[in-house]
């Protein structure tokens, strides 16, 4: 069952990515950023997916529990791309605002790997020390973008405004799930078994990337709008502050 749901997982992933590169084909040059970074992030999923599927992304640990360590290093290279997604939309330049850009993404690489070491348990203190760091620098992350980002959005056309709008919603909202399911599963307390864990991550993975992929990118008058199509072509070069 559990490697059944692991190849749900690679055959979503690629339908989603041909998917998005379809898209992409038919997309003005202009906007296309969006369809490479999406269909990158998804691609980096089945990629992962295939790994825990085939055993190769996951090893024993404590005696018999199996730690598939490969959802680590997927989120490590597809949240920063859903932020870069969502920084796209939302800041009229991005390009003045790179310290900013690269200090949430920081933060989020911080918040997996902290979150790898509570998974590896070396101890059952450092599960839940790491898992309290992690979930800090989430709660930090999340909040930077539902106001920093948002106000910044507000600057953009009303297309872009209610498509960051969702996405960042839809963000928040999965994000902080995945804590949540961390610790039913076996990395935490294990109050739930390793296939409904399994169930769970695949049902965020899918709703995280592909639900937020497709918002995105059929939303083709938002993407076509995004850069420093500021309300009636008021494109200011802002700054976050
Ligand atoms: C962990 C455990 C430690 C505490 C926290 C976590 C947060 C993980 C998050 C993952 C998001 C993944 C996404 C994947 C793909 O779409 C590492 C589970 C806070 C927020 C969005």
């Amino acid at each position: 069952m559990d490697t059944f749901l692991l190849w749900i997982g690679v055959i979503g992933f690629v339908l989603a990515t041909a998917f998005f590169i379809y898209l992409g084909t038919q997309a003005p040059q202009g906007s296309r950023i969006f369809h490479v970074v999406t269909a990158v992030i998804t691609g980096t999923a089945a990629f992962s997916y295939l790994m825990m599927a085939t055993g190769a992304g996951a090893t024993l640990v404590e005696g018999d529990r199996l730690f598939y360590y490969f959802r680590y290093i997927d989120w490590t290279i597809t949240t920063p791309l859903l932020l870069v997604d969502l920084v796209l939309l939302a800041l009229v330049n991005p390009g003045r605002n790179i310290g900013f850009i690269v200090g949430l993404i920081v933060l989020d690489v911080f918040m997996i790997l902290t979150g790898l070491l509570a998974g590896s348990r070396s101890s059952e203190f450092a599960a839940y020390f790491w898992f309290i760091v992690s979930t800090i620098a989430m709660i930090v992350l999340l909040f930077l973008v539902a106001t920093r980002l948002f106000s910044e959005a507000s600057r953009q056309s009303g297309a872009v405004q209610q498509t960051f709008r969702t996405l960042a919603v839809l963000t928040v909202v999965l994000w902080s799930l995945y804590p949540i399911v961390w610790l039913l599963g076996t990395e935490g307390f294990a109050a739930v078994g390793v296939t409904t864990e399994i169930f769970l991550f695949l049902i965020l993975d899918f709703l995280a990337k592909i639900g937020f992929g497709i918002l995105l990118l059929t939303n083709r008058e938002a993407i076509g709008q995004a850069f420093g199509g500021g309300g009636g072509g008021a494109a200011q070069a802002s700054r976050v502050r």
